[in-house]
């Protein structure tokens, strides 16, 4: 597999010194920054993970804000606002970040409304009562954190410090979707069953966050080397489960795994299997809300056509002003 990802048609990755002194600043824990060399497969890994990664933020902004008028109080709306628009701005930065490599925002932006690029298939899911959005907080950013707190050591300097910041914001979501489950949970016969029902349809799908398992898992063996990924996939999906079985219990709910027992020997959860042909439907574009989403997101690029003119147009004058002024 790590062969695989060092293939480059130019035949410029992979073999000569310029690569050796790469990896040697990696295994030395040194930073890759914006003008440093790096071999073209190391650039288009980058590109490739944080674009997706921008994307799902973005993606990930529909299924909540669908709930955004439908919060049963001021405050529950004020702090799922929030999140919303937390999320938004870490598309922002990631984004940011992704450009530092040489492609730009309008490139990435086509290629997620034509469909070639790939977002988290965790929002191809709908959001059907109050409580997913509660269990989108614990489960979904959860996992999140799970996945993106190691990301912090990234090798490449711009994305690990993007990371800092949307980790400490992803825990104050991570938060408030426990605190909303924790009053279900503790609430009417009604409420615990639409608790039930929200880890019932969310479970699984967010294990899938994860990828794939590690013997399908194309990119890995390349992100680990070049300390990218510093976790496999399925070895951060076992942490996540680890942490969140026993939340879940504490609020008295039942994971839909009949196989989820606590294994005494190894000190893990053992779980059930993954239904990794959902997964694949999902990522081919057939999940339940595939259509929904990218329909959306075209919806929402073609409306803020006008913003993008209007902001072009007054960069333009600003710098009209300024050079007239430097002439006289
Ligand atoms: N969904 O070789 P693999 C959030 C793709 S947003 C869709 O293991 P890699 C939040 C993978 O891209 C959460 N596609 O890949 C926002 C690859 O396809 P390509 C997003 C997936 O990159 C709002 C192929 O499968 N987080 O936190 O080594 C509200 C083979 O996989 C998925 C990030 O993006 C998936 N679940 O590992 C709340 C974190 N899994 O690209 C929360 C950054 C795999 O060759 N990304 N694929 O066409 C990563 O850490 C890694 O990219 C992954 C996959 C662990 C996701």
């Amino acid at each position: 597999m790590y062969s695989q990802a060092l293939q480059d048609p130019t035949g410029a990755d992979g073999a000569g010194p310029q690569d050796d002194r790469f990896q040697a600043r990696i295994d030395a824990e040194d930073r890759i920054e914006p003008n440093d060399w790096m071999p073209d497969a190391y650039r288009r890994t980058l590109i490739r993970q944080i674009s997706q990664h921008a994307h799902s933020e973005i993606v990930g902004m529909l299924p909540e804000g669908n709930w955004i008028t439908r919060a049963p109080t001021l405050r529950r709306k004020a702090a799922l606002l929030a999140k919303v628009q937390d999320e938004g701005g870490h598309g922002l930065y990631l984004y940011a970040a992704a450009e530092t490599l040489g492609v730009t925002r309008e490139e990435l932006v086509e290629q997620l409304l034509t469909g070639r690029a790939k977002y988290s298939s965790i929002f191809n899911y709908p959001t059907l009562s109050w409580a997913d959005i509660g269990a989108i907080g614990w489960l979904v950013d959860g996992a999140a954190i799970m996945n993106q707190i190691p990301l912090c050591r990234c090798s490449y300097g711009p994305y690990a410090r993007s990371m800092i910041r949307i980790c400490k914001e992803e825990s104050f979501h991570q938060r408030q979707g426990f605190e909303i489950m924790t009053v279900l949970a503790r609430g009417s016969a009604e409420q615990q069953a639409m608790a039930q029902d929200a880890l019932n349809r969310w479970w699984w799908p967010s294990l899938m966050m994860f990828g794939p398992p590690d013997q399908q898992s194309q990119h890995s063996d390349a992100s680990m080397r070049w300390k990218i990924k510093r976790f496999t996939n399925d070895a951060l999906r076992q942490k996540f489960i680890d942490a969140t079985v026993p939340q879940g219990h504490f609020l008295g709910l039942t994971f839909p795994d009949p196989v989820l027992r606590h294994n005494a020997a190894s000190g893990h959860w053992d779980f059930g299997t993954i239904d990794w042909d959902e997964f694949r439907r999902v990522l081919a574009g057939d999940g339940p809300c595939n259509r929904e989403r990218l329909a959306a997101r075209r919806r929402a690029h073609e409306e803020g056509a006008w913003v993008r003119e209007a902001a072009l147009a007054h960069a333009a004058r600003q710098r009209a002003v300024a050079q007239q002024r430097e002439a006289e």
